[in-house]
């Protein structure tokens, strides 16, 4: 048998913090906030790419804001509960022997998926919210794959530990054990505090690890892609908007600004889990469509270069029908800044950000 180098033993092995009790803990708490970053995952992609019979409503209007906020500020404050995971159960990693049966092996093999999946899960989606792609892929794509790879594994997991959950957390940790688990706890708390206010204004000065503060930004409201970034100029006096298929009309910004103008207020919910919210001014879309087949499909098509990946946006009947949804022409009483999508942007209730596109120059109705 090959002898463990001593300084492991030292280090790694004495920790009396480590227990049963600590680990079954964290492992329920990972439980809960790997399933409500799964159900709030499932929703957002839902609302992005829903299956043709999938008309999802246009209200409560703050319902994507929060759920969205629950799966970024969630998945955050997840982090440190995982890695006081993974270090009280680290030591597992050197048992003696590795593999003792064919089930055994099989087991951890999915804690091995498990582990590595939660740590791609968790690290690649804090750099995406933090706006830092060191990688190829397209991040929505494999942070949607691996979920499902993560939640099954999980299951297994808890299936093959819950004897250890049931046996472990009716007994009172030591106070040492439970010092631990409470710092824990307190620095995943610590982490909603300093990044919610990106999403909960009330709480915007406290928010200094979010990337995003809703306060900044030109008109008081953040931005994630710039109109250089987009290729975009400021539109000039030849500009128009477009309706196209089943209704038609052309107009220009003055003309645009002549049709009955309303105010709503409505947040920008970004899914990367900033939100702002602001008072919108415009044309409502329905006036703008009215005429269209009660299930007809509106389409908002941005004059952003073709390459860009958020240039269209398509609005079922429950979105283009409420009257909360307008094309924007102003916010919070100011001429839309070109940052913001002037002329014209889209603004409907109960969206994620990616879905309110900006420099609309075409709506086609089919
Ligand atoms: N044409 C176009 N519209 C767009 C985008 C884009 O890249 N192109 N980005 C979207 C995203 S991801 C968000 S969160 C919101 C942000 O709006 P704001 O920059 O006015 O805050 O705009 C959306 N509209
Ligand atoms: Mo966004």
């Amino acid at each position: 048998m090959v002898r463990k180098p001593a300084l492991m033993e030292k280090v790694a092995f004495t920790s009396t913090l480590r227990s049963e009790g600590v680990a079954a803990r964290l492992g329920v708490l990972l439980g809960i906030s790997f399933t409500v970053a799964l159900v709030t995952g499932l929703f957002s992609h839902f609302l992005q790419h829903p299956p043709p019979w999938l008309n999802w409503p246009s209200r409560p209007v703050w319902l994507y804001r929060v759920t969205q906020g629950v799966h970024v500020i969630g998945g955050l404050a997840t982090i440190p509960l995982l890695l006081a995971k993974l270090w009280t159960v680290y030591p597992k990693l050197w048992q003696w022997p590795p593999l003792r049966s064919a089930a055994h092996a099989a087991e951890r093999a999915f804690v091995l998926l498990l582990v590595a999946g939660s740590l791609f899960q968790l690290f690649t989606g804090l750099l995406n919210v933090a706006y830092t792609y060191p990688w190829s892929f397209f991040f929505t794509t494999a942070h949607y794959w691996t979920a499902f790879i993560v939640y099954g594994a999980l299951i297994i997991h808890v299936a093959t530990e819950w004897s250890k959950v049931r046996r472990s957390v009716p007994v009172p940790l030591e106070p040492d054990r439970r010092r631990f688990l409470l710092t824990a706890g307190a620095a995943s708390g610590l982490t909603v505090l300093l990044t919610v206010g990106e999403t909960f204004t009330p709480l915007k000065r406290l928010a200094v690890l979010a990337p995003r503060n809703p306060g900044i930004g030109p008109q008081g409201l953040p931005v994630n892609r710039t109109a250089e970034e987009a290729g975009v100029g400021p539109a000039g006096a030849e500009y128009r908007l477009v309706v196209d298929g089943t209704v038609r009309a052309e107009y220009s910004y003055e003309e645009l600004l002549r049709l009955p103008q309303h105010t709503v207020e409505l947040p920008i919910s970004c899914v990367e889990g900033w939100s702002a919210s602001a008072h919108w001014t415009g044309v409502r879309m329905r006036d703008l469509v009215a005429g269209a087949a009660p299930d007809a499909v509106v389409t908002v098509e941005s004059s952003e270069r073709p390459s860009g990946a958020y240039r269209v946006s398509e609005l079922r009947p429950p979105h283009w029908n409420d009257p909360l949804t307008l094309l924007a022409l102003r916010v919070n009483g100011e001429t839309l800044h070109l940052e913001h999508g002037y002329p014209a942007r889209l603004i409907a209730p109960n969206r994620p950000g990616v879905m309110q596109t900006k420099w609309v120059k075409r709506v086609t109705v089919s």
